[in-house]
């Protein structure tokens, strides 16, 4: 306990001056309790168990955040990532997603079809090729060649769900259907080093080829190892037209506590978007952590809850702030 103490004073103390962030924030949460897990919507409950099963076997934060994601792109249940998400208009399941590690090093898929899981190929990206982003058939292609499977990831429940929709066809990006979504996940391990892993299915009965925030480094998922990470969840074009999870670090960097800095960039979305048709069904969160261990969630309207996991809270789900 001693040695922890010490050690954890110690890293505080050759921790520089700038790169900690302000920690009289009362809104929020300021335990430095590490490691510590959060991820976006009720999913990550599980997702975050995952994460932390691997962690404690020593598996390494990168590991953690693959396989916690994994288990939510795993579930048909889950109509938002993976397997069983919800396909575009033309009834093609379409998949984004990205991760990124403490050294900056980042791998990311986008508009991916057939693959159950996004988030590996998007890791083995990072790791084999000395790309960022592999997309479509590229993206597909590469993932057989490494082994994956060519799977149908349409269920029967999403295939009906899509003939329902197309006797209207009216198209809505909701993002709040059934509080869960796009699952976002951050994490900081014992020694202070940031993890993140975003993936999805993206907006229902969007346009074929449609790409979103989440496999774009620095709208839906970022960090700088030296401040914090941030990632998103809500309505990708919201989020892309103001690079926002690049902005909540920034605001990191800039003094503010994560709660401030997510609520900075909601609040600019929300400036920039309420005379534009999408206002009525906009939506969108961001969660946050903070160098020292510091965290939050936050969005624009009501419903959106991230999940919660570190020694003092086993995976528990927290409604997050939100501002209209
Ligand atoms: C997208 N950001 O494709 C994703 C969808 C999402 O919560 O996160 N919904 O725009």
């Amino acid at each position: 306990m001693i040695r922890r103490k010490f050690l954890k004073n110690t890293l505080y103390s050759t921790l520089s001056a700038s790169s900690l962030v302000n920690l009289s924030n009362k809104n929020n949460s300021i335990s430095k309790d590490v490691p510590r897990i959060i991820s976006t919507w009720n999913h990550g409950v599980n997702a975050n168990k995952v994460a932390w099963e691997k962690l404690n076997n020593g598996e390494g934060g990168l590991t953690a955040v693959e396989f916690g994601v994994r288990d939510s792109e795993n579930d048909p249940n889950e109509r938002s990532v993976g397997y069983g998400g919800l396909p575009d208009r033309d009834g093609k399941v379409t998949l984004d997603a990205c991760i990124m590690d403490s050294n900056n090093d980042c791998g990311a898929v986008s508009f991916l079809q057939n693959i159950k899981n996004p988030i590996s190929v998007a890791r083995l990206v990072m790791e084999t090729t000395p790309h960022i982003m592999l997309s479509g058939k590229g993206a597909y292609d590469f993932a057989i060649k490494n082994g994956f499977k060519s799977q149908i990831l349409l269920t029967e429940q999403s295939k009906i769900d899509w003939e329902n929709w197309l006797k209207k066809s009216d198209y809505k990006p909701v993002i709040n259907i059934e509080n869960h979504d796009t699952i976002s996940m951050l994490l900081i391990d014992s020694d202070h080093n940031l993890f993140g892993a975003c993936t999805t299915s993206g907006t229902a009965w969007k346009m074929h080829g449609r790409v979103g925030d989440s496999p774009i480094i620095g709208a839906g998922l970022f960090l700088d190892n030296e401040v914090g990470a941030a990632a998103a969840t809500g309505l990708g074009e919201a989020v892309i037209r103001t690079a926002g999870s690049a902005m909540v670090v920034e605001c990191m960097r800039n003094g503010m506590s994560p709660i401030d800095a997510c609520k900075e960039v909601v609040q600019r979305i929300s400036k920039l978007h309420k005379d534009r048709p999408e206002w009525e069904y906009l939506q969108v969160g961001f969660i946050a952590i903070s160098k020292n261990g510091d965290y939050a969630g936050y969005s624009l309207k009501k419903g959106f809850n991230y999940a919660l996991t570190d020694n003092e809270n086993d995976s528990i789900l927290v409604d997050a702030k939100y501002s209209v």
